[in-house]
């Protein structure tokens, strides 16, 4: 359940929250696969309670009414076509699968697949579940219980919603159901919501009644989906991501706050050199790693200081710092623009999402973000792939916050998050020859439109980043060889 079976020579999971299928079909083949992505998280392909009362928001889509393939982001035919298409792109898809908890108690009642259900009974008839598959008699989560009581965690309600037994056979058998046919249909594995309020055990046996992935979508025979577990633990709880581990990927959220941390300049970009174990984050084949994820970018889930989209400066630095290492499986975020943090996407008067609109300069607009479509990211998922399997080594600091790495003979990367210009000559491990910096700009033809970097035959070069850069790291590659 560790590997995500990205296709050779790829890395880099991309969160498209709130993403069409039909979109995300055409992103695959125009951008994420050609650009050397690895793979996209979408949100929760299944029926969710429709909330107009709070305007259509985004956590609507964390509200199950049913597991039929029916959401905002489209229909089953949609969703097999988008499948079809990016595994074909060579660019994989992990689904957000809710499976803790249906509903709360919504105002209003009617699903994205125009199921109805009974709250006050616990009853979904569209799945179906009745009382006896949730947890009961019910009760709701506090805070405390975070701190001091494992079992209240697990077994009551967060925030309200109702709380699948998945002790229970009959809850087994629906969630493996909905899991086995997204397999089918050419998933290569999910992000489990909420995994911290399920027993450990309960979802080690779903996890071995999964199916293999599919063949015919391009999958190695006997490949077991990849399963990362959405579990928050800054080491301060009852629940730790360390009993998780044994089944499964968890999503290491120390990393985004260690990392926004020091790129906000609250920590020496120098102690960065036993990033890693070190620092008390998972081991490497553990840890789905990221800065933001739809939560936090926004305050939900406890999050807080996390560098988003709105301070881009660090953020990029972050990210490519991100990248740049070998530690952990990076996944980046791709928003849309919010004010509010309850709002949902850009959407039109009858409740449909509007699609991205594409920029001649390649960013998006209509509302969204896509910071998978910023140089500064697309290039470092380019540059992870061209790293490969290397290692970290010459290990520059000039003892504040200016470092810099290469890793193998293959790249070479430097960060300035210092008030003053980094100006040194340093080892750069490439071959002699002039490289276009990734970040300041990109190769068209022989020129650079950015800063060209000279290697001489000793593999050193003057690496020059001012304090006042557009950006905070310069970064160079195998393959991008200026011949001017
Ligand atoms: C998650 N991970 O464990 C998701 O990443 C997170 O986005 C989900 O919360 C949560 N768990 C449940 O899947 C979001 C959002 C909540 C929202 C829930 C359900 O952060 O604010 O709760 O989705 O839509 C909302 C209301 C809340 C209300 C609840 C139930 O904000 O006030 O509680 O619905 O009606 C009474
Ligand atoms: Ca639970």
């Amino acid at each position: 359940y560790k590997n995500p079976y990205y296709a050779p020579g790829r890395s880099v999971n991309v969160h498209l929250f709130e993403w069409k299928w039909d979109d995300i079909a055409a992103e695959c083949e125009n951008f994420l696969g050609p650009r050397g992505f690895g793979g996209i998280q979408i949100s929760p392909p299944n029926e969710n309670v429709v909330l107009w009362t709070y305007d259509r928001p985004w956590w609507e889509r964390y509200q199950p009414m049913s597991y039929k393939l029916v959401t905002r982001s489209g229909d089953e035919r949609q969703f097999a076509d988008m499948l079809r298409r990016c595994n074909a792109a060579g660019v994989r898809i992990y689904v957000d699968a809710v499976i803790n908890h249906m509903t709360g108690e919504p105002p209003e009642n009617f699903g994205t697949a125009g199921s109805t259900a009974t709250f006050r009974e616990w009853h979904y008839p569209a799945v179906p579940f009745t009382r006896e598959h949730f947890n009961w008699p019910h009760c709701v989560i506090d805070g405390m219980d975070y701190v001091n009581n494992a079992w209240r965690v697990r077994n009551c309600e967060l925030v309200g919603l109702k709380d699948l037994n998945q002790a229970d056979e009959h809850v087994r058998k629906m969630i493996v159901d909905f899991m086995n046919n997204l397999i089918d249909l050419g998933v290569a594995g999910f992000r489990i919501d909420a995994a911290k309020h399920m027993w450990p055990h309960d979802l080690q046996i779903i996890y071995n009644r999964l199916h293999n992935l599919n063949t015919d979508h391009g999958f190695p025979a006997n490949a077991r989906p990849y399963i990362y577990q959405e579990v928050i633990d800054y080491g301060t709880e009852a629940i730790s991501r360390d009993e998780y581990t044994p089944i499964g990927v968890v999503t290491e959220f120390k990393v985004g706050l260690e990392l926004s941390n020091a790129f906000r300049g609250h920590n020496q970009l120098r102690w960065l050199d036993t990033w890693g174990p070190q620092w008390g984050l998972l081991a490497h084949s553990d840890a789905l790693t990221f800065i933001d994820n739809h939560d936090n970018e926004r305050g939900h889930g406890g999050g807080g200081g996390i560098l988003t989209y709105k301070d881009p400066r660090p953020y990029k630095g972050a990210i490519a710092f991100l990248l740049a290492h070998p530690y952990g499986e990076p996944q980046i975020m791709s928003s849309f623009a919010f004010q509010n943090s309850e709002i949902g996407p850009p959407m039109n008067s009858r409740g449909d999402i509007i699609s991205p609109s594409f920029n001649s300069d390649g960013s998006c607009g209509n509302g969204w973000v896509c910071q998978h479509r910023w140089r500064q990211i697309f290039a470092m998922v380019a540059f992870r792939n061209v790293a490969g399997n290397t290692g970290i080594n010459d290990w520059w600091t000039n003892g504040f916050n200016q470092i810099a790495f290469c890793r193998g003979g293959n790249a070479f990367i430097a960060f300035n998050n210092d008030s003053w210009d980094l100006n040194q000559n340093l080892q750069t491990c490439l071959p002699a020859g002039r490289y276009c910096d990734v970040i300041s700009g990109v190769k068209t033809g022989n020129l650079c439109t950015g800063k060209t970097v000279t290697v001489g035959n000793d593999g050193r070069a003057n690496i020059n980043v001012g304090a006042q850069d557009y950006d905070m790291m310069l970064a160079i590659h195998i393959g991008q060889e200026s011949r001017l």
